[in-house]
C-alpha cells in the first residue's frame, strides 16, 4: 500500500508547533474532550437522531469497534458517500476512533468517480447510505466491488440487504487500539475540484487541520451557545471545516444535518433548532434572500451566514443583511489549505467587496506573474500560498505535484486575485481550465475526455460560461464526425457514463471547426479560451 504522507520541512514543522498551531491533537481527542466538558449538551441533530456529546463519543466508539471487527486495519483506507444524517458523524469519528483514514465522496459522485477514489486511495471498504433521492447506493457498491474486488467491505446506513448494516455494530472495545494516532500523521483524504483529468486525493493531518478549524471557529465567533446548520453536502471542504460542523464541536456547540440546502428544507428547522450560522454556496445564497422575503418561519435566530465556494457578487452580498437580517462572512477557501474570510465586525465594504483575509499569520501569500515573478502591490495575479494548513503534495500523484507546487512549496491554487490595502483579497476569476458551477469544480479536461468517448464525437472542447444562477455553467463544443447529433441525445449518453450529474454539460454548441487562426500549435487552454470568448462575444451580438 502507498503510504500516505504530508512532509512540511523541518524548520516550518517546529514553527508552527512553537507557534501553537499544531498542538498534537487528534480528532478523537477533539471529540473526547468535548465529551467530556460538555457531556449532556446537545451535539446533533439529524432526521430521528438527537444525540448529547456523550452519546455521540458511545456511538463513535461502537463505531469504531464494528469496522475493526470487520477486520479493517488502522491506516486502511474507507470511502465515506453519506449525505447529511446524524451518522456522517458517528461513522468518521468512529473512522478517526479506529485509526482508519476516510476518504469523502460526495453522494452525487457516481460510479466512474467512486472507482477512482477506491483505486487511488487503495481502500478496503465503502460506507453509504441505502437510497436517497430514488437513488440506490447499494447498486452503486454492488458495481464498485465488481470493479474493485480490493474494497472488501461494503457498510450501510439503513436497509442493508447482503452487505453490513452500521447498525448491527455492536461495542467490544477490546478492539479499539489503545495507543493515539500520530497527531502529525494523515487523518482523512479529501477530493481536489480538479482542473486536469480526474480529481487528485488531498491527505490532511490531523495537526493541520484541526489548526484551521480551531481558528475558523473563533473567526466566526462561534461558542457553546451556537447551533450550526450544515445544509452543503458535508463530504466538502467548506462545511466540514469553515467553521462547519468540526469547528462547532471543537466548542461544544450544536450541529443539525440538513438533508438538503433548500429553503423549503432549512428554514423550519432554522426556527425548530434555533440555528445561529450555516455556510451556503453563492446561488443558495441568492435563494435564500428569494425565498426569506415570504417565508412563514422565523429565522430570526440566524446571526451569521458565511458564503464561499464561488465569487458571490458585491451586489448580491450588499442584500444579505437586509434581506436575511444577518450578517454575511465570506470565505475563499480550497480543500488544498488556505482559507480566507470577512471579519464578523469589518466595515461593510471590505464585508461585501472582497473574500477576506487567511486564517493564520503565517499564512504566505504570493500574488505572481505566469512567469512567477510577484506583481506590484494591489495588482492582478495568480495565487500562491503555503502556510501551516495548506498541503505539500497530492497523495500519489508526481505529475499533479510537479504541475501544482513551485520548487519551495507554494501551492498553485489557480485563482486570480489582487490584494487590498488592508491585506484583503478579491478573486478576480482563475488560471486554470475549471468550471466552477454553483461551488462545484468540474475539470473541463475530464467532461472532454468523457465526449471523445462517444462514436459521433471527432472532437470537444469544454468551457464556462457566465450563469445568472449558477455563476457558470458548462457548454461543450464538438466538433460531430459526420452529421451531428443532437445535444439531448449527448446529454443522454452522458448520464450513462455513471458520472456525477452536474458534470453533464448543460450546452451543446456543435461546430464545423474550432476555427483558430493563430499559426502553429494551440493548447487545449489556449482553445477553451478562444471558444469561450466566442461564446461570450455571441451573447452580446458580436458576429
Ligand atoms: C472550496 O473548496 P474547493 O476545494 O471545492 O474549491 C476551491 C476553489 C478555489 O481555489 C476558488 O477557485 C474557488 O474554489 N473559491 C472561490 C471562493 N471560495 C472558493 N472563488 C471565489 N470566491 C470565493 N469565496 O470551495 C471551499 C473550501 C473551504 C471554504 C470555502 C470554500
Amino acid at each position: 500500500m502507498i503510504p500516505l504522507q504530508q512532509v512540511w520541512p523541518d524548520d516550518l514543522a517546529a514553527h508552527y508547533r512553537e507557534k501553537g498551531y499544531w498542538r498534537g491533537e487528534t480528532f478523537s481527542d477533539l471529540l473526547r474532550n468535548c465529551a467530556a466538558d460538555q457531556s449532556d449538551r446537545l451535539a446533533v441533530v439529524g432526521e430521528d437522531a438527537r444525540w448529547t456529546y456523550a452519546e455521540l463519543l458511545e456511538r463513535a466508539e461502537t463505531a469504531a469497534a464494528g469496522f475493526l471487527a470487520l477486520g479493517l486495519k488502522p491506516g486502511d483506507r474507507v470511502v465515506v458517500q453519506l449525505p447529511n444524517l446524524a451518522e456522517f458523524l458517528s461513522v468518521v469519528f468512529g473512522l478517526f476512533r479506529a485509526q482508519l483514514i476516510p476518504v469523502y465522496a460526495l453522494p452525487a459522485h457516481r460510479l466512474t468517480e467512486i472507482v477512482h477514489f477506491a483505486r487511488k486511495s487503495e481502500a478496503a471498504a465503502y460506507v453509504i447510505a441505502d437510497r436517497r433521492e430514488g437513488f440506490d447506493y447499494r447498486a452503486l457498491a454492488r458495481q464498485v466491488q465488481a470493479e474493485v474486488p480490493a474494497v472488501r467491505d461494503v457498510v450501510v446506513v439503513g436497509e442493508a440487504e447482503e452487505f453490513v448494516a452500521f447498525d448491527s455494530f455492536r461495542a467490544d472495545l477490546s478492539l479499539l487500539p489503545t495507543t493515539d494516532a500520530d497527531p502529525s500523521k494523515v487523518a482523512f483524504l479529501q477530493i481536489s475540484g480538479g482542473s486536469t483529468g480526474l480529481s487528485k486525493l488531498i491527505p490532511r493531518t490531523h495537526d493541520d487541520y484541526l489548526y484551521s478549524v480551531r481558528d475558523s471557529a473563533v473567526i466566526s465567533g462561534l461558542s457553546a451557545d451556537s447551533v450550526y446548520l450544515t445544509a452543503l453536502p458535508a463530504a466538502h471542504n467548506f462545511p466540514m471545516s469553515s467553521p462547519g460542523y468540526l469547528g462547532a464541536i471543537c466548542v461544544g456547540a450544536t450541529v443539525v444535518m440538513a438533508p438538503s440546502p433548500s429553503p423549503d428544507v432549512c428554514f423550519p428547522l432554522i426556527a425548530r433548532e434555533g440555528v445561529t450560522i450555516t455556510g451556503l454556496v453563492p446561488p443558495l445564497a441568492l435563494l435564500w434572500m428569494q425565498a426569506a422575503a415570504n417565508t412563514a418561519h422565523d429565522i430570526s435566530s440566524l446571526e451569521v451566514l458565511l458564503v464561499g465556494g464561488a465569487k458571490f457578487l458585491p451586489e448580491a452580498a450588499r442584500r444579505v443583511r437586509r434581506e436575511l437580517n444577518c450578517t454575511l462572512q465570506q470565505v475563499f477557501g480550497m480543500a488544498e489549505g488556505l482559507v480566507n474570510y470577512t471579519r464578523l465586525d469589518d466595515p461593510e465594504h471590505l464585508i461585501v467587496e472582497t473574500q477576506g483575509r487567511p486564517i493564520s499569520p503565517d499564512d504566505e501569500v504570493r500574488i505572481v506573474d505566469d512567469q512567477d515573478v510577484p506583481v506590484a502591490e494591489g495588482e492582478i495575479g495568480n495565487l500562491l500560498t503555503r502556510g501551516p494548513y495548506t498541503i505539500r503534495a497530492y497523495h500519489n500523484d508526481d505529475a499533479a505535484n510537479a504541475r501544482s507546487f513551485t520548487d519551495d512549496g507554494f501551492y498553485r491554487t489557480g485563482d486570480v486575485v489582487r490584494r487590498t490595502p488592508e491585506g484583503y483579497l478579491v478573486v478576480m476569476g482563475r488560471a486554470t481550465d475549471h468550471i466552477n458551477r454553483a461551488g462545484e469544480k468540474i475539470s473541463a479536461e475530464e467532461v472532454e475526455d468523457h465526449l471523445l468517448a462517444h462514436p459521433a464525437v471527432f472532437d470537444a472542447a469544454v468551457v464556462s460560461t457566465p450563469d445568472d444562477y449558477l455563476g457558470e455553467r458548462t457548454c461543450a463544443f464538438i466538433i460531430p464526425n459526420g452529421p451531428a447529433p443532437r445535444g439531448v441525445e449527448i446529454k443522454a449518453w452522458m448520464r450513462k457514463r455513471d458520472i456525477a450529474e452536474f458534470k453533464v454539460p448543460d450546452q451543446i454548441v456543435f461546430v464545423e471547426d474550432f476555427a483558430i487562426t493563430a499559426v502553429g500549435k494551440i493548447s487545449r487552454r489556449e482553445l477553451r479560451a478562444a471558444l469561450r470568448q466566442r461564446l461570450l462575444g455571441a451573447a452580446k451580438g458580436e458576429t
